[in-house]
């Protein structure tokens, strides 16, 4: 089979498949069955669109790309499960020294005075009151070692702990139902996630690293910390967070990484 008529077919394919999809989403996804198709058969049906629009034109790249995962973003979504727990491991699997990771080296890591640092909270909320440090150890704290995905290709075993996000979210009053939180970072670094991963158990907004105050290379003063995301959802130096149904995007979300970005 030559490359034209192949890339013909799969694009055939991966329009029909992704068609299928979006008719299973809008009537809810309820049987496993159904969830199984899904997950199947978008995994092969967006590659294959994938691969078939790459052998036409640069502009339709694009446009496939970016709404394929717009796709993908509503597939994880509606397959995100809220009470399912990412694996844990014992404290002799920290991965160390455990690796660093920003949009910068190391040398430029943000320097943040934690006594005079606030996390601001708006958007929709009832309490948009800051909060300090000590008002964050004030509240009730967990710790769990999980594994941190990023996909640049590295995975590695770190303990954090921390302020249950669900809790902080319950307390400024969120609402939540709302869609969307965002994070804004003392670095200029951004990003949001979905409500549901906000309120899973396992996210935590971490004060610590492996016992210790958070370093400032893993974030100082505070990390959103989610083993059920990858690398680049998890905000370090959060300076402000925000409650909101318009979606907010994110630094790498922007320039084409998934947004759902689930691990
Ligand atoms: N503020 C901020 N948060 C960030 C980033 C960043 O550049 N700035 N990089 C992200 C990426 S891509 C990864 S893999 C992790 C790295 O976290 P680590 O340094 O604790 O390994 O932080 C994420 N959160
Ligand atoms: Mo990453």
């Amino acid at each position: 089979m030559n490359i034209t008529k192949r890339s013909a077919i799969v694009s055939v394919d991966g329009v029909a498949v992704v068609k299928e999809a979006l008719k299973l989403l809008s009537r809810r996804i309820e049987q496993p069955a159904r969830r199984a198709f899904l997950q199947r058969s978008l995994t092969l049906g967006g590659v294959a669109l994938l691969s078939g629009c790459s052998l036409t034109d640069g502009d339709s790249v694009e446009t496939a790309l970016a709404s394929i995962s717009r796709i993908n973003d509503r597939v994880q979504g509606a397959l995100f499960d809220p009470n399912r727990l990412a694996p844990t491991y014992p404290d002799s699997m920290i991965t160390r020294p455990f690796p660093f990771n920003a949009y910068y080296g190391e040398s430029e890591i943000r320097q943040v005075d934690g006594d005079t640092w606030r996390l601001e909270v708006t958007g929709l909320v009832s309490d948009k009151r800051s909060w300090s440090l000590s008002d964050l150890h004030a509240m009730p704290q967990q710790e769990q070692v999980t594994r941190h995905i990023c996909v640049e290709g590295w995975s590695a075993v770190g303990k954090w702990g921390g302020v249950p996000f669900s809790h902080f979210l319950k307390r400024v009053g969120a609402d939540l139902n709302a869609k969307y939180v965002g994070f804004k970072c003392a670095d200029d670094y951004h990003t949001s996630i979905d409500m549901a991963t906000a309120l899973h158990p396992q996210t935590t907004l971490a004060l610590t690293y492996d016992g210790q105050v958070l370093p400032a290379r893993y974030g100082y003063p505070v990390k959103l910390r989610m083993p059920t995301k990858l690398g680049y959802k998890n905000p370090k130096h959060i300076r402000a967070i925000y409650v909101t149904n318009i979606y907010p995007g994110g630094y790498w979300e922007d320039q084409g990484y998934n947004w759902f970005g689930g691990s």
